[in-house]
């Protein structure tokens, strides 16, 4: 049987950083290589140096080191994309049809790539937003993954690539850096409640955006992986749901274990983005197809992530 060698791209960042470690429990230390832009990390012994723009690194490295599934997970979000439009179109948009075309050239087992909720407007339904409906996604982030998406289905339907995709709410997680996106502050809000017990929101107060705990998003990840291919049945992107809640309904679940937290509320260009994009998503093909359940609920994932966060800082 052939063995399965993993190449992670974007390896350091939010969503990179716990994979690798998932996945290097799932298939061996030696079996999946971690990659991304940094000339080396400390104590990272199976690390490449990667720019995902350089197609023939990228070609290169594949061949070398008889790569089996690529997981690309490099990409500028929804806010610094906004700052940095033509920067974010080109790695998010040439980074993935680099991987493609050398997923397809070397004929390999797998590819996994994170669309987002960003792919949905403020023409698309608000409430249990469904798999298939209008879209019209307004940042230049939301535009690369609706546009990645079509792209992920192409080269399934023409070249036969098995590419795979889960559409991520907002993530949450106690290790990984934050990602420069408009669901951020449901990270950094933790960090400022154990740290000086108050947090300044640059969400408005009601603005309720679905999110995900990350042991929740690199579980669904590793399942939909797993999942014999006849189950994957959209080639485009999966919606993926776990919590819906807004600012005040974090700040109200923190309050019960730090009853001193304070939030302010002072909106900022992320405002209008959060805006845009749905309450909540609709699911249910993603339950269906390969048997996604969410394990956190609101309450859950507020103690988990004060009590590891808190760990942490102590
Ligand atoms: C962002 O806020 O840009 C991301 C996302 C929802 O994809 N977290």
């Amino acid at each position: 049987m052939k063995s399965t060698t993993i190449l992670v791209i974007g390896a350091c960042g939010q969503i990179g950083s716990e994979l690798t470690i998932a996945l290097r429990k799932r298939h061996g230390n030696a079996n999946v290589i971690a990659a991304d832009r940094p000339a080396e990390i400390s104590g990272e012994a199976r690390y490449r140096q990667l720019d995902v723009l350089n197609m023939s690194m990228l070609a290169d490295l594949v061949r070398q080191e008889q790569v089996t599934q690529i997981y690309l997970l490099a990409a500028m979000l929804s806010a610094t994309g906004e700052q940095n439009t033509g920067a974010a179109w080109k790695l998010n948009m040439n980074g993935l049809l680099d991987v493609l075309k050398v997923a397809s050239a070397q004929r390999l087992d797998k590819v996994f790539w994170p669309s987002s909720i960003a792919i949905f407007g403020p023409g698309s339904p608000k409430h249990l937003c469904p798999q298939d409906t209008l879209t019209e996604p307004n940042t230049v982030y939301g535009i690369s993954k609706r546009a990645g998406e079509y792209w992920c289905n192409y080269y399934f339907e023409k070249h036969g690539l098995d590419v795979r995709s889960i559409r991520y709410p907002g993530l949450i997680s106690y290790t990984s850096p934050l990602g420069g996106g408009t669901t951020d502050y449901a990270v950094a809000i933790f960090h400022q409640a154990l740290e000086q017990q108050s947090y300044s929101c640059f969400l408005e107060e009601d603005t309720c955006l679905p999110m995900m705990y990350m042991p929740d998003a690199i579980r669904a990840t590793l399942e939909l992986m797993e999942a014999p291919a006849e189950q994957v049945k959209i080639r485009t992107s999966y919606n993926l749901s776990a919590l819906s809640f807004s600012p005040c309904d974090l700040a109200a679940a923190i309050r019960k274990h730090i009853p001193a937290f304070e939030i302010a509320y002072r909106p900022d260009s992320r405002q209008a983005i959060a805006a845009g994009w749905p309450a909540s998503i609709n699911d249910v093909s993603a339950r269906l197809d390969w048997g996604w359940e969410p394990a956190f609920d609101l309450e859950t994932m507020v103690s988990d992530m004060l009590e590891n966060l808190g760990a942490i800082k102590r």
